[in-house]
Parts: C-alpha cells; structure tokens; sequence
C-alpha cells in the first residue's frame, strides 16, 4: 500500500489505480492532503509579495519580461549559445522517428530525450565552464517564486540548459502537444529563455487558474481516476497518470481557453503544472533555448526550504 503514500501518480500501480478505493475518492483525497501539505511547507518560507509572485498564485503561472539587466543577459546569451553550439558539433540535431516518450540518450554534455519528433536537449551546467549560467540559477527571485508556489526553492541540480526543437508534428507526434496536468499536486516549471519564443516556435501553453483545485476540478480528477482505473482492469494503455484533455473539458471545469505564451528573449516563465498546459504547435526544427529548472517535491512532504 506504501506507494499511495510517494508521489507516483500511475494508475498502472494496483493501490494507486485501485478500483473500489477510487470509487470511494482515493485519487481526490491523495490530491487534497498533498495540497494541504504544500500550503505547510509555504507556511514555513519566507514567500514573495512583488507583482510577480502574486500572478503565480493567482493565475498557477507568470511571465516575467527583462528578467536580467541588459549587459548579464547579453552575457548570459553568449554563453548559452556557445554552449549549444559545441554540443550540436558533437551531436548534430537529426529527426527521430520512434514514437513517444524516448529514452535517454547520454551524451558527455548531457543528454538528448524526444517526444515523438521533438528532441528535448539537456545540457549540463559545468560550474568552471558555464559561470553565467550557474550564477543564474543561484537568482534570489527565483528562489522567492518558487518557494511562494510550492514551498521549495528549485535546487542547483535540477537547473539545465534546454533545447526544444520541434519535428513534424504530422509525421511523429508530440505528447507534450497534448493539454494535460503533469501529476496530481504543485509542480514548479520554470524557463528563462534567452531568444523570442514566437507563436511559430511552440511557445509554452497554459490554462490561467487550472492550478487551482475548485469543487469542479475535483470531480472531474475523480471521473479520470475512476476512468483509468477501468482502463487498468480492462488492459487498455492509460496516460500514466497525466491525465490527457477531451474537448469541453476546460469549459465544463469553469476554465477559460489555453493561452499560448509567446515571449521576448530574456524573458522568465514559471509554472505550476498541476495547471493545464501544453508545448505549443510549432514550425517543423523551430527551436527554443533557455534555461531551465524543475522542482517536483515529494507529494507530502512536510518540510518547506
Ligand atoms: O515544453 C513545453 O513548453 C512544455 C512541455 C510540458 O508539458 C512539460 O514540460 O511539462
Ligand atoms: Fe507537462
């Protein structure tokens, strides 16, 4: 029974996607107490007031245009360019063909993962070679965001360097095109992106206030768990536990439509992605290089830092 108790969110798991237990609410009450243990751990930090952090709480994500003065964003730029391109003359960038969720591919400045045919590259940030980069993600205001969201600052360790570029949408799909939540209690996402994310490039797609967990919201997480703990009995493959979108869905839930968040470079995005979201369509090898940091905590976790 121990797994209700860790983050896993896949209903392929026999308590987790237990049938009777889900009729009688397991999904939604494992939501509710990670919930409550979230606002716990916010309690316990010193949280953000500026403009910003309160669209995050607010909305489940803002955006944050001229994030760095102009002279450290050059910089910064510079060094993310120049670190892009020695891993792509390493590693040239070429279409993927195997379908879904790839594995990882190592590679000695990190590591290559695709959607469908979207190649997600990873980049490590090296300390000596990359002082820019790590200066950026010791940023106290990043720091204050997320610990306003979730209760937990993003750690060192969880920052990359990350390159979307987009395949062909027709040819090999993207999952992450797909409308979803990523699990079932606050996630931060944030991404710091150093060139313009048009509406061309598969700008980051988010449903304003979908992190917020309404009456609504609750009853619909419960149809879906009851739903894929049928799919689990009847041996039909499920989302994992990321539950995917049917048309009407936003509507039915009070929600407004998906907005679609292009930006200009130097420009911060942070996310709570128990909110509804998706990677944005895109022009075939469209790319987008930013920084990145993620910070899943453990669902109950108690103990804000
Ligand atoms: O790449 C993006 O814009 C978002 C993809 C996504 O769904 C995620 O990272 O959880
Ligand atoms: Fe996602």
């Amino acid at each position: 029974m121990w797994p209700i108790l860790t983050s896993a969110k896949s209903f392929d798991d026999r308590w987790i996607g237990h049938p009777t237990w889900n009729e009688r609410g397991l999904h939604v009450r494992r939501m509710q107490v990670a919930r409550w243990c979230t606002g716990v751990r916010r309690r316990q930090c010193r949280l953000a007031t500026d403009a910003a952090a309160r669209a995050l709480a607010e909305n489940g994500y803002v955006v944050v245009p001229d994030f760095l003065p102009g002279p450290a964003f050059d910089a910064l730029r510079t060094e993310l360019h120049a670190a892009a391109a020695a891993a792509e003359r390493h590693t040239p960038i070429r279409p993927n063909d195997l379908p879904g969720f790839g594995p990882k591919r190592p590679a000695p400045w990190g590591f290559d993962r695709f959607d469908g045919g979207t190649l997600n590259r990873f980049l490590r940030i090296d300390r000596d070679s990359l002082p820019r980069t790590t200066a950026f993600c010791g940023n106290a205001r990043l720091a204050g965001l997320s610990r306003t969201a979730v209760g937990m600052a993003v750690p060192r360790r969880k920052f990359w360097i990350y390159q979307t570029v987009n395949g062909d949408q027709a040819r090999n799909p993207d999952d992450q095109k797909v409308l979803h939540r990523d699990t079932f209690f606050s996630n931060i996402k944030l991404w710091y992106f150093v060139d313009p994310v048009t509406d061309e490039d598969g700008p980051f797609v988010y449903v304003p206030k979908s992190h917020i967990l309404t009456d609504a919201r609750l009853a619909w997480e419960h149809e879906q768990a009851r739903l894929a703990c049928q799919a689990r009995r009847d041996g039909t493959p499920g989302t994992g536990g990321a539950f995917r979108f049917l048309d009407g869905d936003l509507a039915t839930l009070g929600l407004g439509p998906a907005r679609p968040l292009p930006v200009a470079a130097n420009s911060l995005i942070v996310a709570d992605t128990l909110g509804f979201h998706r990677r944005g369509d895109a022009r075939a090898g469209a790319r987008r290089l930013a920084i990145f940091g993620s910070i899943r905590p453990w669902a109950f976790d108690p103990l804000g830092r």
